[in-house]
């Protein structure tokens, strides 16, 4: 497919300014941002930075960074997350004052709860009332703008001058990519960005201030869990957030070979360990199945790579009783907690805890372990075939099938997986063969994190695909429009079970508790009557759609042309209706506690 020069986007070309002294302080703040090796502002405009878009465009010439045009503020985040995500790097989203930050809140919170670095950048009308125009101004300027999102981002500012909007941009690249990672978000005034300069402040330095390399763990704790870890009978590894690099999954592997333990992964989080793996005990799922709660409870050391709900996962195993085997947690996540939001799930009893990511912890726990013979535990179930429907529908595993024969050969990144999905679907291999869930469980996100992680993508050896529900597709599928916008190659699958259907469950739940009609879940949940032409919708932003295919025997002739016109550069949508289901995983997401069902 793409070669590493298509890695380019299209860009909007501006015809040159005439040379001038003149400069302005948006002029030094657009400096700065090029300073931090930014390279795609994802904005939709707002008055409240136009002096600073002006410098984008006319004193930057809309290069490094380039901008990306949105059409929701919730987009420009989503799509910075998805790319932190595969580059590990943030890109800057700009938002307008109040009206567009509150736009963006519900993909900050993803990015804060999936700990992902983005620099939103934002603005504030005059915060000098006397010059602020009126009406509009004022409806678009508040005392405090940080405070809509402070709760969910690691950190905020709104500069005064501009050698503090240089600071401010500096500390909030560091803050974001220190981990755990997160949000920040800097406030332009907008009469400091119009604000005439009589010289040019000098930039500082960016290499200067950088994230600090990630902490190391004492070594007398790393000898400690080494020596639980060698000792340990049946030793459990749950692989949590990890990074996507590729020598770090190497690592993993060879430390769960050394100790022949057991691994668990999880399907919120992105790849972190091959699933075919011997090693690899159970399908991953977005709930903890009974398959691996067994595997857990017969552990005797738990070692927790930064699993996200630790607590919550090891109660799932042991219910009420007390957790009997030895854990080790390696985490920096409690750096995040502050309290508003409960994203920090349970709190885990921990036996050791090393102040680390676990890159850094598994380097040294490989140094430290002298590989043991012992019993291997038995194979893990390998992937299964998809079961014939038989009723002439197309389940989600019969898609998924029909998906890995047309994108054999082209190296698949699964960017999005809905929650009909079951981990027994698919294998993965390598760290970018699946990137995970959205971090705040908040439905509207998958087109936008799609479009950010096949920009990330672009030019690599990968295929971007996402497959995502139709309640996601039609909350967040004006995303796609960037895509086609700035030639953004992406195979986007939907999963059209025609309705909200993750909570048809929950209602068939509660009116089973309740002895009520469970005929009734489908009231308030279905997206029918009228039926929504995903692929039309696709077709009237400029994508390629493809669909509705319905029929079984249809499948392998819409994937087919799908995948050719993606390699080829094209973003796609393909409408597949499928079964309304979920996988058996899914259900321990139905209930709330065993207290709840007495
Ligand atoms: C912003 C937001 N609104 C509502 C919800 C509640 N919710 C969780 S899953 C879901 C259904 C999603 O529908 P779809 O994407 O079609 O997936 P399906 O459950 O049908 O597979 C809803 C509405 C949410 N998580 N986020
Ligand atoms: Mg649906």
């Amino acid at each position: 497919m793409n070669n590493p020069s298509d890695a380019a986007v299209r860009r909007d070309m501006p015809v040159p300014s005439q040379p001038s002294n003149e400069l302005w302080a948006s002029d030094s703040i657009a400096a700065m941002i090029r300073a931090l090796d930014i390279p795609y502002v994802v904005l939709n405009p707002g008055s409240s930075f136009r002096g600073l878009h002006d410098s984008l465009v006319n004193h930057l010439g809309n290069e490094r960074p380039q901008m990306l045009v949105v059409l929701h503020e919730e987009h420009a985040v989503a799509i910075a997350h998805g790319y932190a995500k595969v580059a590990s790097r943030p890109l800057a989203a700009f938002v307008h004052s109040n009206v567009g930050l509150m736009h963006a809140s519900m993909a900050i919170y993803n990015a804060w709860a999936d700990r992902v670095p983005v620099i939103v950048l934002g603005a504030t009308g005059p915060v000098d009332a006397a010059k602020r125009r009126p009406w509009i101004d004022w409806l678009h300027t508040a005392q405090d703008q940080g405070a809509l999102v402070r709760h969910f981002i690691k950190w905020d500012a709104q500069p005064a001058s501009v050698g503090a909007s240089h600071e401010a941009l500096l500390r909030a690249r560091q803050i974001a990519t220190t981990a755990p990672q997160g949000p920040v978000y800097v406030c332009f005034d907008a009469t400091l960005q119009e604000t005439r300069l009589s010289s040019v402040p000098e930039l500082p330095d960016p290499k200067r201030y950088l994230a600090p390399p990630p902490a190391r763990p004492a070594q007398e704790l790393i000898d400690q869990a080494a020596q639980w870890l060698m000792q340990a009978q049946r030793p459990v590894i749950l692989m949590g957030r990890v990074s996507r690099d590729k020598e770090a999954w190497e690592e993993r592997v060879a430390l769960a070979e050394a100790l022949g333990a057991r691994v668990l992964t999880d399907l919120k989080l992105g790849a972190a360990f091959p699933t075919a793996h011997e090693l690899h005990a159970a399908p991953p799922g977005f709930f903890l199945s009974d398959a691996s709660a067994a595997v857990l409870r017969d552990a005797d050391v738990v070692l927790s790579l930064d699993w996200w709900d630790l607590g919550g996962t090891l109660k799932a195993a042991w219910g009420s009783q007390p957790v009997q085997s030895r854990v080790i947690q390696v985490s920096v996540d409690h750096y995040s907690h502050n309290g508003w939001s409960q994203d920090h799930q349970g709190l885990p009893p921990v036996d050791l805890f090393l102040l680390s990511e676990p890159e850094p912890t598994v380097r040294l726990l490989n140094q430290a372990i002298r590989p043991r013979s012992g019993q291997h535990p038995s194979p893990s179930p390998k992937v299964k075939a998809a079961a014939p429907a038989g009723d002439g529908t197309i389940s989600i595993a019969m898609m998924a099938e029909a998906l890995k024969r047309a994108t054999s050969g082209c190296q698949p990144c699964l960017i999005r997986l809905p929650l009909g999905w079951s981990g027994d679907m698919w294998d993965f291999e390598d760290p970018l063969d699946y990137l995970g869930y959205d971090g705040g469980g908040g439905i509207g996100s998958g087109p936008g994190m799609a479009v950010g992680a096949a920009l990330a993508l672009k030019g690599s050896n990968r295929l971007p695909v996402a497959v995502i529900g139709d309640g996601d597709y039609m909350m967040g599928v004006s995303a796609f429009w960037t895509a086609a916008n700035a030639g953004i190659p992406l195979l986007t699958v939907v999963c059209n079970n025609r309705s909200f259907f993750n909570d048809e469950l929950h209602q068939e739940r509660v009116a089973r508790d309740r002895n009520r009609p469970v005929e009734n879940r489908w009231i308030g949940q279905r997206i029918s009557d009228p039926e929504p032409d995903l692929a039309t919708i696709a077709r009237g932003q400029g994508l390629l759609g493809i669909g509705p295919v319905a029929r079984p025997d249809e499948l392998d002739a819409a994937m087919a042309p799908a995948v050719e016109a993606v390699r080829g550069g094209a973003c796609v949508v393909l409408d597949v209706h499928v079964t309304p289901g979920y996988s058996p995983s899914m259900s321990s997401g139905m209930t709330r506690s065993q207290e709840d069902d007495q």
